[in-house]
Formats: C-alpha cells, structure tokens, sequence
C-alpha cells in the first residue's frame, strides 16, 4: 500500500511539471485530486486493512494528499499570475517609440523667410504649378518670340489652345503669381509667395529640374529704388545676421526696370573669403528690382500712381547654404539618410 502511494505521489509530480496551461491543471486535478480521482480511490482502499497497517498507511496517505495539494495550489496561483499579468496593461510604461518625422530643409528655409516677411506685414500667397504661357511669361513682359524667352525652358503640356499655341506649361519661376496678386487684392500689395517651380535644364550639383522659389513684392505710392536698397538689407540682417552687408549689382530680368543681383557677406566667413563664398567675401542670393511698368498694367494697376518693388529666392539655395548641403540632387532624391540630419 505504502508503495502505491509513492508511485501516485511521484506519477503525479512528474505530470505536474509539464503543465503549462490552466487547462492542462484542471485535467490533472480531475485525474488525481478529484473526489473520483486516483487518490481518493487508493484511500477508499484504506478501510480493508488491519488496525496497524491502517494507521501507519493513512498516515502517509494524508501526507501525501497535503503534498500533492500544496503543489497543485502553488502551480495553479503562479499560472493564475501570469494570465492576470499578460491581461494588464501598465499605463505607467513608456509608450513604444514612433519615428519621428523631419520637416524638409527646403520647408525649415521657407518657414523662416515667412517668419520674417509676416513680421512686416506681408501676406503669404500660393499659386498654380501648371500655368498658362500668359502668366507665365507675356504678362511678366516677357512676349511670344522675345529673345529673353530663351533664358528658362520648361515643360509644356500637350494641348494647344484655339489658335494653336502651346498653351499650359509647368511654372518656371513664381513670378507670375505676382500677377495673379496684383489682379486679385490691387494696390497697395505686400505679399509673399513661397513656391515649386521646373525648368528645362540638365541637372548638376546646383540645377534641378524640379526646384523651389520664394518672391516677394511690395507696391504703394513712391516705391523707390532706396526702399528696395533698404528693404533686402532689413531682410538679409534677418535672415544672416544683424552685421550682414548687401552688394547690388545690375542684372536683366524682363520683368523689372532697373533690375540687380543682391548679394550679402558671406555669413560663414564674415566676409573674408572662404569655401562656401568662393573667397569673394559675397554670396548672390536674390534677383531683385523695381517692377517694370508694363507688369503694374498687365496687374491692373495703374504705373502713373503706383510704382513697387520685386525679389525672388532660390529656396534650395538657400538650404544648401544654411545647411552646407553639397549636392541640389538630395532634395528630391528622397534618401532618408540625408532627410534624418534635419
Ligand atoms: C528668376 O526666376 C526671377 N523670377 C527672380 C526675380 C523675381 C527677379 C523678382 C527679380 C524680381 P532666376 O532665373 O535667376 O530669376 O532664378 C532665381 C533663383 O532661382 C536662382 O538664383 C536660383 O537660386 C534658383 N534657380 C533657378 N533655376 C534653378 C534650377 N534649375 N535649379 C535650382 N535652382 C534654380
């Protein structure tokens, strides 16, 4: 009898630790523990020994019922645990890490420039990438068969419009947004207008054919060459530093009368030469001018009373400088790794 109690007791402990699952518990609490289990059937046995046999084999039979209960209990609570700790959710845990998005440099440059221009009151504008050939060129005095067209190709969407000219073309500058400004809100106007733009053109470390602009334009009575002198010195102290000098040398654009490159000091080295400014102390950063009297009429606006200034950015330039970015190539290339620096 004694021997059979073991052997239940060992069986029974050597089935115990394989279990893994509630479950699995239960069915070996049924097997061995239950009131028709093997244990309670071997003590039911107990009843035809004689007096001696019995005391020293119930003896161990209770030993071994409390023993097998006791590491049943154990099992069972730390299985409980487990489900009740995989059930719970722990909101004093860090939440899982989400990658974090980058703004672009290019919209970093842009955010800036807004900054500045809202702080002195100009309006933020947008307009069409795909523009009319009008827009585009003609009304920025720029006219069908003037050699000046030659200076920006583009891209030009198959349709031609009633008298058979290339009508619609992806913008090459933002220029003609000022326009669209000019016709929509009249004078007097202080809008910037931050934009893509495409152009024809083989791509190298500084062109691309898919690029951004900002221009700006200011127009009131007695806008002068002085103002605008002044004006990008304001705006480049802002955008370099309040020791930043502006050099204006004479440039053609058709759009403006007279029309000059502003360069400012190098803002690396101070003006003294280095890398980045070629050594010349001096970096060309924005086309700039008085607006050309044929652009007022062609806005609407009336060249006698209002006269007004224009400008306009490379964006990515601007990026390429603020960032030391070597190569225009990065910006649409959609590299992460050169995305993740900013
Ligand atoms: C213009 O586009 C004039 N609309 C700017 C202007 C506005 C002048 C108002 C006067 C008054 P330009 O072609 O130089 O000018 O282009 C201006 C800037 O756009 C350039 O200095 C350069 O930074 C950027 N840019 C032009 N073409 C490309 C290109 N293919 N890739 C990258 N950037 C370009």
């Amino acid at each position: 009898m004694k021997n059979k109690f073991n052997q239940l007791r060992d069986e029974f402990l050597e089935q115990l630790a394989r279990v893994k699952t509630n479950e699995h518990l239960k069915e070996l609490e049924l097997k061995f523990l239950s009131r028709r289990g093997r244990l309670s059937e071997l003590m039911g046995g107990l009843k035809d020994l004689n007096v001696d046999l019995k005391k020293e084999a119930g003896e161990l039979a209770n030993n071994v019922k409390k023993e097998l209960q006791e590491k049943f209990n154990a099992l069972s609570k730390s299985l409980n645990n487990l489900v009740a700790k995989n059930n719970e959710i722990d909101v004093t845990l860090p939440g899982a890490n989400l990658a974090q998005g980058h703004l672009n440099p290019i919209t970093l440059v842009q955010n800036e420039l807004e900054d500045i221009f809202s702080s002195l009151g100009f309006m933020i504008l947008d307009g069409p990438e795909l523009e009319s050939d009008y827009y585009n060129f003609t009304a920025l005095n720029i006219p069908p068969n003037h050699p000046a067209r030659d200076m920006q190709d583009t891209f030009y969407v198959d349709y031609k419009n009633k008298d058979g000219h290339y009508d619609l073309l992806m913008r090459t500058q933002t220029s003609p947004v000022q326009i669209r400004a000019m016709q929509k809100y009249g004078a007097p106007l202080k809008a910037l207008i931050p934009g893509r733009c495409f152009r024809n053109e083989a791509t190298d470390a500084r062109h691309e054919h898919t690029f951004y602009q900002v221009e700006g334009l200011l127009i009131g009575e007695n806008i002068n060459f002085a103002n605008l002198k002044s004006f990008l010195e304001i705006v480049g102290q802002r955008l370099f530093g309040p020791n930043t000098k502006l050099r204006m040398r004479p440039k053609f654009f058709p759009f403006v009368e007279p029309g000059n490159n502003g360069e400012y000091t190098c803002f690396l080295c101070q003006g003294s030469g280095c890398r980045v400014c070629k050594q010349t102390g001096w970096l060309e950063i924005v086309g700039a001018g008085l607006i050309h009297p044929e652009v007022l009429r062609a806005g609407g606006i009336d060249p006698e009373i209002y006269s007004g200034l224009a400008f306009g950015f490379g964006l990515n330039r601007l990026a390429m400088l603020k960032y030391n970015i070597n190569d225009i190539r990065l910006f649409n290339s959609g590299d992460l790794k050169f995305l993740e620096q900013f």
